[in-house]
């Protein structure tokens, strides 16, 4: 998939930006061999400090980075690129009902999905990191029905490392010992993060997970909620969300999805539902996928308990929920 041509990749500034742009520049998106031209949007308040990015980026004399595009203009931005990094969003601020946070989202997307529909390279990529990420992802899709859906997703590979993180942690393992975690659902604190399918590679093999924790009631609730917490814990040690995981996931995401999954691993990633396990088609889920000759697909057939079936609808619920609160923010 990867052609000599330069790859150009949008994304805004910001806090996660600002820790992308790096990384992609160093290769660690699209691998150390391929060079990148990078695209970056932001609104004209931004503007001077975007500038200060590009000063920064030509300063750093990344070998790969074969150009960098700091630009006000939507059109612009969007023009030729073949991997959209949408890390652009309207914080929440004080004050404001969560009905406002979406309506000022939701158009930001809206706006965004006809510029990528109309100047994006074919078969450009989209990953929607900005919150509520999968129901800005959603609107993008929908108002960008030229796109593929399946070139349309969102970060959950964040959470998904999360998850392997705490268990790595409790276990007192290397983190790349442990494998298919699933993050089910929104990005969000109804998330389900399954650790039913997962394992770790140990000197006697690959042992379950859950056999190796040895507690299942630390695994059904405080590792639970501590994937679901994880980014309020960010904001209160840091006081800044999270960024520098945040970025580093979305070149996880990305990596994955051009290069594939390692043979029997799978990442989570938010895709439209096509209705596997009884997800509601028409919302953008997380599921558990592998990637090849980039192209994603859903992991079928994992068994799925009583416990989980419930989380599984219940994350559903809101996003179904979110879905409605969107289209009456637009209409
Ligand atoms: P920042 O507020 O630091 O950056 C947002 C950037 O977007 C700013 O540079 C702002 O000027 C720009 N922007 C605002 N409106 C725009 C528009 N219409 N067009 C172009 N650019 C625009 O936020 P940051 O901490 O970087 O987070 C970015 C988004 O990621 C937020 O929505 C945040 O909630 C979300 N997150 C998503 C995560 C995920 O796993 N999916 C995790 C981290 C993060 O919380």
């Amino acid at each position: 998939l990867i052609t000599s041509d330069d790859r150009k990749i949008v994304g805004f500034t910001g806090q996660i930006g600002y820790a992308l742009v790096p990384m992609v520049a160093r290769g660690i998106m699209l691998g150390p061999d391929q060079p990148v031209i990078l695209h970056m949007l932001d609104i004209p308040p931004a503007a001077e400090a975007l500038n200060g990015v590009k000063m920064e980026l030509v300063d750093a004399a990344f070998p790969l980075l074969k150009g960098v595009v700091a630009t006000t203009d939507v059109v612009e931005a969007c023009t030729g690129v073949n991997v959209a990094v949408m890390v652009g969003g309207f914080p929440r601020k004080e004050g404001m009902e969560r009905k406002d946070v979406m309506s000022k989202n939701v158009s930001i997307y809206k706006a965004q999905a006809s510029a990528l529909e109309k100047h994006a390279a074919p078969n450009c990529k989209v990953v929607v990191v900005a919150n509520p990420a999968n129901t800005n992802a959603l609107i993008l899709k929908e108002y960008a029905p030229s796109i593929p859906e399946k070139n349309i997703t969102c970060l959950t590979r964040l959470d998904h490392n999360r998850a392997l993180g705490q268990i790595s942690e409790r276990l007192k393992l290397q983190v790349s010992d442990v494998k298919n975690v699933i993050i089910w659902g929104n990005h969000s604190s109804t998330q389900y993060p399954d650790v039913n399918h997962a394992t770790v590679k140990t000197s006697s093999g690959e042992k379950p997970v859950r056999q190796l924790v040895a507690d299942d009631t630390w695994l059904n609730s405080e590792f639970i909620t501590t994937v679901q917490q994880r980014g309020a814990a960010i904001i209160k040690a840091r006081k800044f969300s999270s960024a520098l995981s945040a970025a580093s996931s979305a070149c996880d995401h990305i990596r994955n999805w051009v290069l594939g999954t390692p043979e029997g691993t799978w990442v989570s990633m938010g895709v439209y539902s096509d209705g596997s396990y009884n997800v509601p088609k028409g919302l953008i889920y997380s599921f558990p996928v592998t990637c090849k000759n980039g192209e994603w697909s859903i992991v079928q057939g994992l068994s799925i308990d009583e416990f989980s079936r419930k989380k599984l609808d219940l994350t559903a619920q809101e996003l179904s929920e979110e879905k409605t609160l969107a289209y009456s923010c637009l209409s």
